[in-house]
This record gives C-alpha cells, sequence and structure tokens, in this order.
C-alpha cells in the first residue's frame, strides 16, 4: 500500500549513507526491513551490521550479510540506519514501537550518523501523540506505572518480553514540551531500563519518502 511505497522510497535513499567496507549499524522495524532488503540487493559489501534485534539479525542472516558484536568494534560505527515512531522539529525521536528501544539506543549513542527513515506519517509537531515506550525491569512494572501516572501518562503493559527478558510499559497521554527533560527525568526512575524519548541524541539526518520523492532534512 502507499505507506509501504513511501517507506520503502526512504529506505532505499539511505543506501547512499552506506560507507562501503566499513560497520553498519541497524535498527528495527518494518521501515528498517526495507533497508535491509535494499541493502542485499544492492551489492554494497559493509564490514560487518551490529544489529538491535533478533529479527533484524535474522533478516540480515538471510541475505548472507554479516553480522557483529558491537564489543567486536574499536571505536564508533560510522553509520546507523533506523526508523522512528515520531520525529519532531528538533530531530528528538519517539522510538520503541518494535519493542527493540534498549539495542537502538545503544547503537544510536555508539554510531557516528544516525540516518533515520521513515514516511511523512513520523513527522510530528510535538512527540506525545505516540504512547511513550519504556523498557522496565519486570519487578518494577507496577512503580514505574504509579511514577507514569504521577506524570499524567495513562501506562499500559505490552504483551511482550524484549531481547532483554524485560517488559514494556507504553505511557499514553503525555504532553511532551521538553523530550529531553522529561528523557533525563524518566531515565531516573528506579526499574526503568531505556525511555523511548531520543532527545538527548536524535537523528542527524532525516529521509522522508514522499508521493514526489524522498525529502532530505538535516539540522
Ligand atoms: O521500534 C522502533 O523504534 C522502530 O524504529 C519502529 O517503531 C519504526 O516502525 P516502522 O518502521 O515499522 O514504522
Amino acid at each position: 500500500d502507499l505507506q509501504n511505497e513511501l517507506k520503502q522510497k526512504a529506505a532505499a535513499a539511505a543506501l547512499e549513507y552506506v560507507k562501503e567496507g566499513e560497520y553498519l549499524g541497524v535498527g528495527t522495524g518494518s521501515t528498517v526491513s526495507f533497508f535491509i532488503t535494499e541493502l542485499a540487493t544492492s551489492g554494497k559489501r559493509v564490514k560487518g551490521c551490529v544489529s538491535s534485534s533478533e529479527a533484524t539479525t535474522r533478516q540480515l542472516l538471510a541475505y548472507g550479510i554479516p553480522v557483529c558484536d558491537l564489543n567486536d568494534i574499536v571505536g564508533t560505527i560510522p553509520v546507523y540506519v533506523d526508523g522512528c515512531d515520531e520525529i519532531d522539529g528538533n530531530f528528538c525521536m519517539i522510538k520503541g514501537g518494535g519493542g527493540a528501544l534498549t539495542r537502538e539506543k545503544i547503537l544510536a549513542e555508539a554510531s557516528d550518523m544516525y540516518v533515520c527513515i521513515a514516511d511523512a506519517s513520523k513527522e510530528v509537531k510535538q512527540l506525545g501523540k505516540f504512547p511513550l515506550p519504556l523498557e522496565v525491569i519486570p519487578m518494577a512494572v507496577s512503580s514505574v506505572c504509579r511514577a507514569m501516572e504521577e506524570l499524567g501518562g495513562h501506562p499500559t503493559v505490552r504483551d511482550m518480553v524484549t531481547d532483554n527478558g524485560n517488559n514494556i510499559v507504553d505511557v499514553h497521554g503525555l504532553q511532551i514540551k521538553e523530550p529531553t527533560r522529561l528523557e533525563a527525568a524518566i531515565n531516573q526512575i528506579p526499574g526503568v531500563v531505556t525511555c523511548g524519548i531520543f532527545g538527548k541524541r536524535g537523528a542527524d539526518v532525516l529521509l522522508i519518502g514522499t508521493p514526489e520523492g524522498v525529502r532530505t532534512l538535516k539540522p
């Protein structure tokens, strides 16, 4: 359908940022899945991919693309390609819709350039319409939910376990006026492993698939 076509356009445009013979960080989600297929069929050779989830690893290996561990890499990863659930005018994002936010945030932090690929529906004026995902240590789910209610949110517990064996709490109804401040505050709550606000470390390049082509935006 149209949204998938737009995701595919953005994914194909990300190929030009891939450096041959270098390491590449790869995120999670349907837009990234299109990117992996484009990478595989492009014949571009990377030194190795660092993956953000079991699902991404499976797709990379199925194409015969080498996968390596972040700990095997000395220094930073030149490029990280990933999607988002929402992105605002300052390139702050909400991520975690795919449940891989912890490893995505680790890879984003370890990368020099985060290339975000998305369709136009992800662009928002203010973050928060998409429920904010948090990765939470199982024993702390109730206490984190209470803390989020005190912040005015309406938390729900996702029926899944992450690749790290934790739970995901999705917080509905937050008015996120200052993403980086809220990210820091939520990071303080005991039991929160990762907050799905990517504010301190947002995207560096945004590729938006549109019916007319791909829009490239930089902060
Ligand atoms: O989980 C994430 O943060 C992913 O980037 C994901 O939510 C983006 O989803 P999509 O590419 O399937 O729209």
